[in-house]
């Protein structure tokens, strides 16, 4: 309970006749003034005795929502795959945003604000205030994952929830599907969105060969499956979460909340509301950049509306960058450099505003480093509370740059993990590429010269944002000192495997997927997932999707298979594509094996053309050693730069590679002989 409130309640006994006035929600009290400046504070008579007698009920009564009215709301709304230069604030002149830049000249833009280069690891990033790779979600999960949010991780809504606070998360979720990931497991009262990308739906008719278990694209009420959503549906789901988050914010108004509203927009496929659909002059896009603008703007109206605007704080941010390679769909990122899926600045430095008008400073920017595993100790700690003391976390308290107290960053450094693989460290102005990076998901960039050592690249991001200059021959002291910075990660998380600070995920034995009521598939079919081992059942020309396919991100890869070839050329087996993956093939007879790393390539082959029916075994080892084997015999040794970083998006194929291909292969062309005995051990 506060001063004023005590005063508040003395004068509407004591004084009931006098005026008293507010200013927005808070309890400013214009009391009566004696001559020296002092609040009127005389009582004497048995009628003010029993006033206050009165009083103190009434404040034992109201100490409790007093209490919540001092802490503040919390609003978080997360768009997906949008570019830092998408929005008026950062600069676009393409797309029409008047409630974000309305909402930055009422508050403070961040201009080194960073999250992870892709979906799932920036959401688990904001969810426990740690890098993703602490806590082993590194990799974007496909539907019906094995592996998800741990619940020994301590969420940002959890411990709100511990305050007291109202908590919901209205949109998409993304760090595991199975029940103990999802949103009502972690803190949250209440759930309403899609648990993963809107581009992740299974097909209702299943390709022959395709042995499919991906359920169509789920739209979830806290743990049930309410709908499957058509395209024409996908229109209705911005409108859809911003109604689910005007109504939670009307209906906890006078309670502390979480908001978490993580946007479905603007991640492929591009579905704009009717109301927006063709409205803008810059294509589809943009159409859905203003609706979620619209969505902004309907949020911000609803907290001053309900007078909570001077104890609400509105984040706006985006979860990576801008996914380049979808041409017309996908986003731009301003000045910087790469896109998303990759750690050039275009990845992973985000647009974002902090609004409360009365404690954020107005129109301004901060250029502080901060990153979105900040907000768990921020939210925190203007809630009140403290953080558990059991778990490290890497995100520290902001609220001295949020409240305009300071400009300086509280990080000494920030590190971009590119999956599992720590590819730069940030500090100040300099910027220290230590491994090679990918202009983004999909991109393809120049081919690396992979014969080269790559040698540590240095950037001064004050004066080149747009890192096209090295500058790592004229400041070797300050290369050294991030070098230094670079092993003491490397000593808690591990710079391409994982360290000693690495926490487990969540775990189940048997993910079988978000279905509506009674379509989950039979259990032959989920067998055949699990039994991964025997691929062996697989013939050539046959497709596993991302998610059936073995889980190989980070891990060590052992291939085997028993080959008959009748042709010289021909893939035995793919998984992945032109950004990651590997692939056995025949190449002029010989076996090669061959692995694709962050779009850099790496290929092994035998000299000898074997036998008519060989045993070939191909390895990746823990450090990036690369062998392959013919009937036991090594015939070819090599190194890749690491292990597959991320779980590729592209399908596993036998006898074949659909899409785009790992390797410089024609991988249309099935192979044309038998494959047999099939094996890929990832562990
Ligand atoms: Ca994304």
């Amino acid at each position: 309970m506060t001063p004023a409130f005590f005063l508040f309640c003395f004068a509407a006994v004591k004084m009931p006749k006098s005026k008293l006035w507010f200013s927005g929600e808070r309890l400013d009290l214009i009391a009566p003034i004696d001559q020296a400046g002092r609040v009127a504070t005389r009582f004497h008579s048995k009628r003010t005795i029993l006033a206050l007698l009165v009083l103190i009920g009434v404040l034992v009564v109201t100490s409790l929502a007093a209490e919540g009215a001092s802490k503040p709301n919390f609003i978080l709304i997360l768009a997906d795959d949008m570019g830092y230069g998408d929005i008026g604030p950062f600069g676009s002149t393409k797309n029409r945003t008047p409630n974000l830049d309305r909402m930055a000249q009422e508050g403070l833009r961040f201009t080194s604000f960073y999250a992870a280069p892709v979906c799932t690891p920036s959401r688990a990033q904001i969810l426990t205030g740690c890098y993703a790779k602490r806590v082993s979600l590194p990799n974007v999960l496909s539907p019906a994952a094995a592996i998800g949010l741990s619940t020994n991780e301590h969420t940002i809504a959890e411990l709100l929830k511990a305050q007291g606070y109202a908590t919901m998360a209205v949109g998409k979720w993304h760090v595991g599907d199975a029940p103990e990931f999802l949103p009502t497991r972690h803190g949250f009262d209440s759930y309403f969105g899609l648990p993963y990308s809107n581009d992740m739906g299974g097909p209702a008719n299943l390709a022959k060969g395709r042995r499919q278990r991906r359920p169509p694209l789920p739209l979830v009420q806290n743990e049930q499956v309410i709908e499957t959503v058509t395209p024409e549906g996908q229109n209705r789901l911005t409108e859809r979460y911003t109604e689910a988050a005007l109504k939670f914010v009307r209906e906890h108004k006078d309670a502390p909340f979480f908001l978490y509203l993580p946007h479905t927009a603007v991640h492929v496929p591009i579905h704009p509301g009717d109301r927006f659909r063709g409205k803008s002059p810059n294509g589809l896009y943009s159409d859905w950049v203003e609706e979620v603008d619209w969505s902004v703007g309907r949020v911000l109206d609803t907290v001053r509306e309900l007078g909570l605007a001077e104890r609400t704080l509105v984040i706006f941010t985006s979860d990576n960058g801008p996914w380049l390679s979808q041409g017309t769909n996908a986003g731009v990122a301003g000045p910087l450099r790469g896109g998303k899926g990759g750690t050039y600045e275009g990845g992973v430095r985000e647009p974002t505003i902090a609004w409360w008008p009365s404690k954020v400073p107005h129109g301004g920017a901060v250029d502080a480093i901060a990153a979105n595993f900040d907000f768990l100790p921020t939210f925190v700690s203007l809630a009140g509370g403290t953080l558990p003391p059991d778990d490290k976390i890497d995100g520290l308290d902001i609220s001295p740059l949020l409240l305009g107290r300071t400009k300086e960053s509280p990080h000494q450094a920030h590190y971009y993990f590119s999956g599992n693989a720590l590819q730069a460290v940030r500090s100040g102005p300099w910027k220290l590429a230590v491994a090679r990076q990918s202009e983004g998901l999909g991109k393809t960039a120049a081919a690396p010269d992979t014969a080269k050592p790559f040698t540590p690249t240095l950037y001064n991001l004050d004066e080149d944002i747009g890192e096209k200059r090295d500058v790592a021959g004229q400041h070797p002291e300050v290369v050294k000192r991030l070098q230094g910075l670079v092993a003491q990660m490397g000593a808690d998380l591990g710079l391409t495997a994982t360290g000693p600070g690495v926490r487990p995920p969540g775990r189940v034995a048997h993910a079988v997927g978000l279905w509506l009521p009674g379509q989950a598939p039979a259990a032959d079919v989920l067998a055949a997932h699990y039994d991964l081992q025997s691929l062996d059942k697989l013939e050539i020309g046959d497709v596993l999707d991302q998610a059936e396919a073995p889980q190989i991100a980070g891990k060590a890869l052992t291939i085997s298979a028993e080959v008959s070839p009748e042709a010289p050329d021909g893939v035995i087996i793919a998984q992945g594509g032109s950004f990651n993956g590997y692939a056995v093939h025949l190449r002029g007879g010989k076996p090669a094996f061959t692995v694709r790393e962050a779009g850099d390539l790496v290929s092994i082959s035998a000299a000898k053309t074997p036998a008519a029916h060989f045993r070939l075994e191909a390895r990746l080892a823990r450090d990036g050693a690369m062998m392959l084997a013919i009937d036991g015999k090594t015939v070819a040794r090599g190194k890749a730069p690491g292990l597959i970083p991320g779980q590729p998006h592209e399908d596993f194929c036998v006898g074949h590679d659909n899409g785009r291909p790992v390797g410089d292969y024609d991988g249309r062309t099935h192979f044309r002989g038998a494959i047999s005995k099939l094996k890929v051990v990832a562990e």
